[in-house]
C-alpha cells in the first residue's frame, strides 16, 4: 500500500481507490478514441500530411506529440462536461544522441508530458499518480482555488486529484512546483494546457512546438536542447505542411538556466496571439522573445515550397540542438 496522506483539501488517493472508482486505465483507450474522432472529423476541413514515423521505444517522440492532443475523458456531471485526464509520473532513460543518454521524470512515459486541452467552461479533473521516485505535484497555470495551485508535493507511490474550472481561454501550461523547481521542471516534468475559447478558431493545422534544455553535468547551464523533446530532430526529420495552408503553432518555452530565448521563423512572418488569450492577433513580426514559461499562438502560412528553418535566434541555443525545419508541399488534395 502506498504511503498515502492528506495534505489540506488535496485529497490523495491510492492506486487500488482509483481502481475502485474505476477511473484507473480507462484514460487511453477512451482518449485515443475520441482523438481519432475529432481528428477524422476535422480532416475534413485541414489536410495534414502524412507522416512516416520511426518506431521507437523513447520517451521522446517529438513527431508524435507535433499534432496530438489529450482531450481526456469526457463525462456529464450535474449538467456540466467533465473533462478527465490522467498523469503519471515515471522515470526513464533518454538518448539525447548517439553518446549522451540522460535520465529524466516522465508524465505518461513522455516528455514533455501530453498536451491537455479542454474548452473554456468546462471542468477539469486530473488524476495525478506520481510513481517517479521522488515526492512531485503539478502545478496548472490559469484561474482555480489555492487548494488546488498544485504546490504540495505528492510522495512517491501517491496519488491526488486536480479539478477546477477550465479558465481563461489560452495556451497555459503545467509542471511539477517541488523545490528546486527549475530542476523538476528541467528533468521533464512539464506540459501545454490549451483552453480553447468559446468561439472556435478558424481551421487550421495545428502543431504544438515545445522548447526545452538539458543540464546534463548538473551545473546549471544547459548543454542541450531541443524542439519536443530530442534535440537537432525537426532538422533531420521536417515538418511537413501543405503550402497555402494556415498553420496555427501552439509554442512554449520551458527552457530552465537561460533568462529568455527567441523564436524566428524563416522566410515568414506570422501572427501572434500572446498567450493565446485573444482571437485578433497582437502583433505580426517573424521574431519573438519568450521568457521562461511564456506562450503563444502563432499563425502563418507558406507562399512558396521548400524547407524553412526555425529556431531561437541565439545561435549557441539553436546549434546546441533547438533548431527545426518545415518542409513546405505542394500537393494539397482538393478541397470539398
Ligand atoms: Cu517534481
Amino acid at each position: 500500500m502506498p504511503n498515502n496522506f492528506v495534505l489540506g483539501k488535496e485529497q490523495l488517493f491510492s492506486r487500488r481507490q482509483l481502481l475502485k472508482l474505476g477511473i484507473w486505465g480507462a484514460g487511453f483507450a477512451g482518449t485515443a478514441a475520441l482523438w481519432h474522432t475529432l481528428n477524422a472529423h476535422s480532416k475534413s476541413i485541414v489536410k495534414v500530411p502524412p507522416l512516416e514515423i520511426a518506431a521507437t521505444n523513447q520517451a521522446v517522440k517529438p513527431m508524435q506529440m507535433l499534432r496530438n492532443f489529450d482531450y481526456g475523458v469526457v463525462k456529464q456531471e450535474n449538467g456540466r462536461t467533465v473533462r478527465e485526464f490522467q498523469l503519471t509520473a515515471g522515470t526513464s532513460v533518454i538518448q539525447l544522441n548517439s553518446a549522451v543518454s540522460y535520465n529524466v521524470w516522465d508524465l505518461n512515459g513522455r516528455i514533455p508530458g501530453p498536451t491537455l486541452r479542454a474548452k473554456q467552461g468546462e471542468r477539469v479533473r486530473i488524476l495525478f499518480l506520481n510513481n517517479a521516485g521522488h515526492s512531485h505535484s503539478l502545478h496548472f497555470h490559469g484561474v482555480h482555488p489555492a487548494e488546488m495551485d498544485g504546490i504540495r508535493p505528492v510522495s512517491n507511490g501517491s496519488a491526488t486529484i486536480y479539478e477546477f474550472d477550465a479558465e481563461p481561454y489560452g495556451v497555459h501550461l503545467y509542471h511539477c512546483h517541488i523545490e528546486p523547481v527549475t530542476r523538476h521542471i528541467a528533468k521533464g516534468l512539464y506540459g501545454m494546457f490549451i483552453i480553447d475559447p468559446p468561439t472556435p478558431r478558424p481551421p487550421a493545422d495545428e502543431i504544438v512546438l515545445v522548447m526545452a534544455g538539458y543540464d546534463v553535468n548538473d551545473d546549471s547551464h544547459n548543454e542541450y536542447y531541443a524542439f519536443n523533446g530530442l534535440p537537432h530532430y525537426f532538422m533531420d526529420n521536417p515538418i511537413p505542411i501543405y503550402q497555402n495552408q494556415l498553420v496555427r503553432l501552439y509554442v512554449l518555452n520551458i527552457i530552465e538556466y537561460d533568462t529568455a530565448v527567441t523564436f524566428h521563423l524563416h522566410a515568414n512572418f506570422f501572427d501572434v496571439y500572446r498567450s493565446g488569450m485573444t482571437m485578433t492577433p497582437t502583433e505580426k513580426t517573424d521574431v519573438i522573445t519568450m521568457g521562461i514559461a511564456e506562450r503563444h499562438i502563432l499563425e502563418f502560412a507558406f507562399r512558396y515550397p521548400g524547407k524553412y528553418m526555425f529556431h531561437p535566434h541565439q545561435d549557441a541555443i539553436a546549434e546546441n540542438g533547438c533548431m527545426g525545419q518545415f518542409e513546405v508541399i505542394t500537393d494539397k488534395p482538393s478541397q470539398t
